[in-house]
């Protein structure tokens, strides 16, 4: 194993309040999302991330600001996490030219260079290379940047998963590649589709150091991802961190969600990785029942507010139909 640097790191009170706000923030908007999404006001496929903030809010608060973050069909926490911004996602989501991406791209193709957020991706796997390809960008430029991966479990079974693992390692990129284990992909367990029980027994078989958390627990993962980031920033290679976690909301919203019992999903909302980090906040007193209740109500009017500019804003025009568009930038292929 790599060195792991500082093993009693904690984040710092004002850390957790802002964990916390954050992953209120996450929840929230997915939350109004499904709700919207049933009124049929979004078009597309979505995929809400219910039960899974503190993989997102931990591991983004891990890294630094000029980090990069590389994503997946489920992105909408990693990009609201990664600072991408509530309106910008909200609009890019009702398709509107105030979006992330001019809203021509909608909840699998959002992106925000700006704070680092290299994209979302509707391939499973498909960010894997990606992520390398930009940790190879920081050692060729000489740029300090770490990129950490998010990948779902489905992805560890893809070409590209293996052929990204083994080329990290073998050039020593700095990479944390994080695994949502959330147990399934789409409606199979991931123990139907594979004879290795853990998605970080694939490690060894490239030499890359791997580490399984309980993805519920934020504290956990911040501190294997400050850990990893730091490891990898000081030139000492890529992590894979396996984060068990699970998804509340169905695989899509409108999932019927056949493949799995009500009980299992009741035991894992027992589990809830916010009200997790409440009882942390509220027993060290950090903030108070009272406070807990006013962030939450702040929260809830700053993601009604992202819900009305998305809705008040503009479609882009016919005009703009062609622009930012690649085959267009590239000249017309
Ligand atoms: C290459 C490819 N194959 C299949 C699909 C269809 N598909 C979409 S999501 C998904 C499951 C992904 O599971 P996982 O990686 O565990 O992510 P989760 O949905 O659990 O977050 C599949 C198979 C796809 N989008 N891309
Ligand atoms: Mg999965």
């Amino acid at each position: 194993m790599q060195d792991k640097g500082d093993i009693d790191a904690m984040p710092t009170n004002d850390q957790l309040v802002d964990m916390l706000r954050l992953m209120l923030v996450l929840r929230v908007c997915d939350e109004k999302v499904a709700y919207r999404k049933r009124r049929m006001e979004i078009p597309g496929l979505l995929h809400l991330g219910v039960g899974e903030e503190a993989v997102a809010v931990g591991t983004c608060a891990a890294i630094e600001s000029t980090d990069k973050v590389v994503s997946t069909h489920r992105a909408h926490g990693h990009f609201l996490a990664k600072g991408g911004g509530a309106k910008a996602l909200l609009a890019e989501l009702y398709g509107k030219e105030t979006g992330c991406c001019k809203g021509k791209g909608g909840s699998m193709h959002l992106v925000d260079l700006a704070c680092g957020f290299l994209g979302a991706n509707g391939v499973v796997g498909g960010g894997l290379p990606l992520a390398v390809g930009a940790a190879l960008a920081a050692r060729v430029l000489g740029e300090r940047f770490v990129t950490v991966c998010f990948f779902g479990d489905g992805a560890n079974n893809q070409g590209t998963f293996h052929e990204s693992l083994n080329l990290a390692t073998v050039w020593n990129l700095p990479v944390v590649f994080v695994c949502e284990n959330n147990g399934y992909g789409i409606s199979a367990s991931l123990h139907d589709q594979q004879r290795v029980a853990h998605v970080s027994d694939r490690a060894p078989g490239y030499g890359l150091p791997a580490e399984i958390i309980d993805g519920n627990d934020v504290l956990a993962v911040w501190r294997a991802v400050s850990r990893a980031a730091a490891a990898a920033r000081a030139g000492k290679g890529p992590l894979l961190i396996e984060c068990m976690t699970y998804r509340i909301s169905g695989h899509y919203e409108g999932d019927p969600q056949k493949y799995r019992s009500v009980e299992e999903v009741e035991s894992w909302k027992q589990k809830d990785p916010i009200a997790r980090l409440e009882r942390v906040v509220l027993e060290r007193r950090i903030l108070s029942p009272e406070q807990i209740a006013a962030m939450k109500a702040e929260v809830e009017k700053e993601m009604e507010e992202a819900v009305v500019f998305a809705k008040q804003s503009p479609f882009p025009s016919d005009a703009s139909a062609h622009t930012d568009v690649y085959a267009q930038a590239r000249g017309g292929m």
